[in-house]
């Protein structure tokens, strides 16, 4: 069994190193958020059993594969840590000797025992010296050995079930609405055990890769400034959250923005939220910069930015989006992703928007997609952040702050509701 660690600022590109590097058969051991952004451990090979003999006493409170997968992961966290430990080691007995030797070789009186070279030459000069390094060698390199997993012979075991629970894993997971490669390679991490506890493995990993933002815009104020096609949902959701911001701190502190002159009454519902609210609402246009406008209104808490659904071939599309990114205020720019878009649809468009550089999107029209998979797929491959998601078009009810084992236990629920629904079309 091979085991290796991938880090990567997202889970798209650390699975994507991972691809690259270990192939399709590769099983990721386990996946965490860190300060960097993902880290990943996987292992070529993977067998349970082997995995419990490896982990010795350890793996007896491993009831289940994701705590075992979790004990590797540690575990092999740790010996590469102790293998960073030992190089340094043998790093600094080889300076100072290297030291040791030079200054030596410049004293008259003591001339340096055999040759005062570099590196392995120092061997033949002092036999201390050798059988520390020898020793540290055979440290490093059984450390090589756990770490890598070439210590232990597989044992031979059946693994004739291993293909039929992952087909039929895979073969859910697609239902869930996840993508086929996305599916297949979550089904490949699963080498035993029931369909039902890969299930519930599965939707854990792809739980740990959806990155959410614990930020609440209301209260930390700023401004944020949401891009996406038209019909997403940009300006209901700039609704809902100029509503709820008003209900909970009242209306001075809080502004809206539009950088949508391109469209004939373009601004009208936006303005219909600012007079029912009594806030402000700021039109972008050839007298009035986005930046000239944010200064004007640097005494406000929060404020909103709404914007043009424009694609990359329509006019003013480079203008709004580079507007966006370089403005001298800080402009947190979410894209507004519809659950119901087709999954290569939301790519594109994450490729169109990403000029604007994005700090995470929101999720809306949850309530009228017939699975998640789709999108919750596409935000983990992304590694978009997702701030909120939107249920509904009530203003302002229907919005929440989004994290990622809620979401994806909602997913959950609408599979549910779609077989029911089917087994009652299937018993008419
Ligand atoms: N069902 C549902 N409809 C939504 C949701 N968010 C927005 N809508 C509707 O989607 C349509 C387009 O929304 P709009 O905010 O104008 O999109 P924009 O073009 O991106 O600004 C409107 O009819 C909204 O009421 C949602 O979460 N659920
Ligand atoms: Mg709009």
């Amino acid at each position: 069994m091979k085991v290796r660690r991938f880090t990567a600022n997202t889970m798209g590109e650390a699975l994507r190193h991972v691809r690259e590097a270990m192939g399709d058969d590769a099983v990721i051991l386990s996946s965490r958020k860190t300060d960097e952004g993902v880290e990943i451990v996987t292992a070529l090979d993977y067998d349970e059993d082997m995995a419990r003999q490896r982990l010795g006493e350890a793996a007896r409170e491993a009831t289940n594969g994701s705590r075992l997968a979790e004990l590797q992961a540690e575990q092999h966290r740790r010996l590469e840590q102790e293998l960073g430990r030992s190089r340094e080691r043998i790093r600094e007995v080889r300076e100072q000797r290297a030291a040791e030797g030079a200054e030596a070789s410049w004293s008259p009186v003591t001339p340096p025992r055999g040759v005062a070279g570099r590196g392995d030459e120092l061997v033949a000069a002092s036999p201390d010296y050798a059988g520390e390094l020898a020793k540290m060698r055979a440290e490093i390199s059984s450390l090589r050995d756990m770490v890598g997993g070439g210590a232990v012979q597989p044992p031979v075991t059946a693994s004739e079930p291993v293909p039929a629970l992952q087909q039929r894993l895979s073969e859910r997971l697609q239902e869930f609405g996840l993508s086929p490669d996305l599916s297949g390679s979550l089904a490949r991490q699963q080498r035993s055990g029931r369909l039902e506890d890969g299930w519930k493995r599965s939707l854990k990993v792809l739980a740990a890769g959806i990155r959410t933002s614990r930020r609440e815009w209301l209260d930390e104020g700023g401004s944020y400034a949401l891009v996406g096609p038209t019909g997403s949902g940009k300006t209901t959701t700039i609704g809902k959250l100029a509503a709820r911001y008003v209900l909970k701190h009242g209306a001075d502190s809080l502004a809206l923005v539009t950088t949508d002159r391109y469209r004939v009454a373009a601004h009208e519902q936006l303005f219909v939220f600012g007079r029912i609210l009594g806030v402000p609402v700021r039109v972008v246009d050839e007298s009035h910069s986005l930046d000239d406008i944010l200064d004007e209104l640097s005494d406000r808490h929060l404020v909103l930015i709404d914007t043009a659904g424009l694609t990359s071939s329509d006019k003013g599309y480079e203008e709004q989006l580079t507007e966006l990114a370089r403005s001298r205020h800080r402009i947190n720019t979410h894209l507004v992703v519809s659950a119901t878009s087709q999954p290569r649809i939301m790519k594109s468009v994450w490729h169109c928007y990403k000029m604007a550089e994005l700090a995470g999107c929101v999720m809306t029209k949850i309530d009228e997609a017939l699975t998640l998979g789709e999108s919750l797929g596409f935000v983990m491959e992304a590694g978009l952040p997702v701030a909120y998601y939107t249920d509904g078009q009530k203003i302002p009810g229907d919005l929440h702050h989004a994290e990622a084992a809620p979401l994806v236990r909602l997913g959950v629920e609408r599979l549910k509701e779609l077989h029911r629904a089917h087994s009652v079309a299937q018993g008419a």
